[in-house]
This record gives C-alpha cells, structure tokens and sequence, in this order.
C-alpha cells in the first residue's frame, strides 16, 4: 500500500507506552506488523481475541490520525483485518476510544480488535 505521509513522520513520544512498544523497549506479544503498524495483544484481553492494532507513528487519537494520515488509518484496518482473518474467521468489531470519558487510557492511538466469540453489545 502507498502512503504520502512519510514526510510528515511524527516522533516518538518519549512517555508514550506504545511508542516504547513499537520501540521494543517494552515487550509486548506482537502477533503481526508491517512497516506502518503493529499488532499485539492486549495485557488485559475482553473476548478470546483481544488485539492492538497501533500505527508506528504518534497520533493521539483516531480524529488526529485521520486528519493527520488517513492512508495510516486505512493502514490500520487492513492489519486489523489480517489478524482477524488469522484468529477470528474475518469477523471482528473494531473500537477506537477517544478521550478519558470514551475509556481511552493510552494516548497513542490504537484500534481494540475483538473476536473470537459471540460479542454481547453494552457499551456502558
Ligand atoms: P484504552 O483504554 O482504549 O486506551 O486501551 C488501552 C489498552 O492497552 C488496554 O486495554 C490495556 C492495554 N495495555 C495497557 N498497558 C499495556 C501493556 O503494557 N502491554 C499491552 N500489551 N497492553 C497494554
């Protein structure tokens, strides 16, 4: 896949968790990756696949990663359904929080890849 981005690469956060994963300064059980984003499960799994699906480069959220790269962000669905095609027969639900109240808690964007099982639907 092409992207136009790449003169506009956004540097690493030094706080940032994810960044220090995608860094491999922080292990994680990365489960698929391409030179644009990585995929690892998540250190707290809510269905029997639980999945990050993290560009290597620093957005915050999915309205900066779309605004900023929106060839990233279709970046990101495309390995979203990689791992979902690999672990989930292709059927996933792909969920973005985007601030404290929506339940973000690492702010590096990253997309949850659930699946896996029959997902029951209650957000609150
Ligand atoms: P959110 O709350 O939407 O920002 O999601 C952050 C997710 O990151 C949460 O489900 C737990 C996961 N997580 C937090 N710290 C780590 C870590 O060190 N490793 C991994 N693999 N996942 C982590």
């Amino acid at each position: 896949m092409t992207t136009d981005h790449d003169t506009e690469t956004m540097p690493a956060d030094a706080d940032c968790l994810f960044c220090k994963i995608v860094a491999g300064d922080v292990p994680a059980d990365v489960v698929a990756s391409n030179d644009r984003v990585i995929a690892f499960r998540d250190i707290n799994p809510q269905a029997p696949m639980h999945v990050l699906v993290v560009p290597r480069e620093h957005y915050g959220d999915i309205a900066q990663l779309a605004a900023g790269a929106p060839d990233l962000l279709a970046d990101v669905v495309a390995l979203a359904d990689e791992v979902a095609s690999e672990q989930a027969d292709g059927q996933f639900r792909l969920i973005f929080n985007s601030g404290p109240h929506a339940g973000q808690s690492v702010f590096h964007v990253h997309g949850h890849v659930l699946g896996g099982a029959h997902l029951g639907w209650s957000p609150a």
